[in-house]
């Protein structure tokens, strides 16, 4: 069952972009500066164009709030577009490849790429960001950590025994070292490597994609379900995490390497863990591994979730890729006005950001009440209740 709902609208140079959170507990005091610094990583990262030098995204919360704690009723907020030049953009008659102009132009049979491409533009996740900044904000109330992090960049890969002593080590550390990066990674070497595909990238008048992760740890057994489809928490978050433009792949734990191993290299064995295992695990049931990432049978095991999601290059090129004008039926290069070579890191914030609000709702499916103190109840119960098992 569904707890959190959520919209979002806007076009990318209409006045603002809004979004609505239904769903939130009443009780919560919203830390709007947590938004506001999600909002900045996601217009941070190595290779972004001027747009994001323009813009300046800051929450302007509407509804839903008094005191600076949630009402319980919907949470609107609003995001100005600095760039508001919707009415005098100008027509572009020659659609992208790879991006939604032609088929959204097929599928209202017009000839204006700009009436399709204001909304299918990934500005829209600006809003989306600052919605789960919001639903992530009972996560924390329960010490639930979200963490997303850039691991391979146009072929480049940040080195896995890095990225695995970052989760070993504090929360805070990792916070620290990719705020230290320039493309929101873990691996300070492979930024360097990172980098250098990106300068080669704008020389050549081109764009990249990458794969980033987001983790969730902390987060409790039985999150989800399995009694109906839409439910499983491996469906939901796939979606989420596709609904993100340019996303191609998304894959928990060993994914598709999965397909390739026997059973006996893939399922993680399950053990009797002794009380130094602590609170994280709620419960005295651990595993020797996490192959699954976090996720059995659509509901969360009490190991990390891990996700990692593979995102294409950006569509618009400085060089203009092969396409047709739409008026004259001429073969011609797409125009070009400005784009981001790539946007891997801000996708990052969004992932994390998505998988929050959905992790959220999860959570808040399970143990939801009225105020937040019901939730801390609900949730304490369960734990007495699941700890003496
Ligand atoms: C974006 C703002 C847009 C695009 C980008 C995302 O800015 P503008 O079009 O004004 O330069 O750079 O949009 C896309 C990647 C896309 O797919 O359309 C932003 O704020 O993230």
């Amino acid at each position: 069952m569904q707890r959190l709902r959520w919209t979002t609208a806007g076009e990318s140079h209409g006045p603002a972009l809004v979004g609505v959170l239904e769903g939130m507990p009443s009780g919560l005091a919203l830390d709007v500066a947590r938004v506001d610094a999600e909002l900045a990583r996601r217009q941070g990262g190595y290779g972004r164009s001027k747009r994001q030098q323009i813009e300046t995204d800051r929450v302007e919360l509407l509804s839903g709030t008094r005191g600076g704690s949630t009402l319980g009723s919907p949470i609107a907020v609003r995001l100005a577009n600095k760039d508001a030049s919707i009415e005098r953009q100008e027509v572009p008659t020659t659609p992208r490849p790879g991006h939604a102009d032609l088929a959204g132009c097929q599928k209202h049979g017009v000839r204006d790429p700009r009436l399709v491409l204001e909304r299918a533009s990934a500005r829209e996740t600006a809003a989306r960001v600052a919605l789960g900044a919001i639903a992530r904000q009972v996560l924390d109330a329960f010490d639930v950590e979200i963490f997303a992090h850039v691991v391979a960049l146009g072929g480049e890969r940040a080195r896995p025994e890095v990225v695995e002593a970052a989760f070993a080590g504090e929360a805070a550390r990792r916070s620290e070292v990719r705020g230290a990066s320039a493309f929101w990674s873990l691996d300070p070497e492979a930024d360097g490597r990172f980098r250098a595909r990106v300068d080669a990238a704008s020389d050549d008048l081109d764009s990249l994609g990458g794969v980033f992760e987001v983790r969730a740890l902390g987060l409790p057994p039985g999150l989800g379900g399995y009694a109906r489809p839409d439910e499983r928490l491996t469906a939901r978050l796939g979606g989420a995490l596709f609904s993100i433009p340019a996303m191609k792949g998304v894959e928990f734990g060993l994914g598709f390497e999965s397909a390739e191993r026997p059973g006996s290299q893939v399922h993680d064995g399950i053990r009797l863990a002794g009380d130094e295992d602590g609170e994280r695990r709620f419960g005295r049931f651990a595993r020797e591994t996490n192959r699954a990432g976090g996720l059995e049978g659509g509901l969360t095991t009490g190991e990390p979730l891990v996700v990692r999601v593979a995102m294409k290059p950006i569509p618009t090129l400085r060089r203009g890729a092969p396409t047709v004008d739409l008026t004259t039926g001429e073969a011609v290069a797409a125009q070009y006005q400005r784009s981001d070579v790539t946007s891997v890191p801000a996708a990052s914030v969004v992932g994390e950001n998505v998988v929050a609000l959905v992790l959220a709702d999860a959570f808040l499916a399970k143990f939801g009440g009225d105020h937040l103190e019901d939730v801390r109840a609900a949730f304490e119960a369960w734990r007495r209740r699941v700890l003496s098992l």
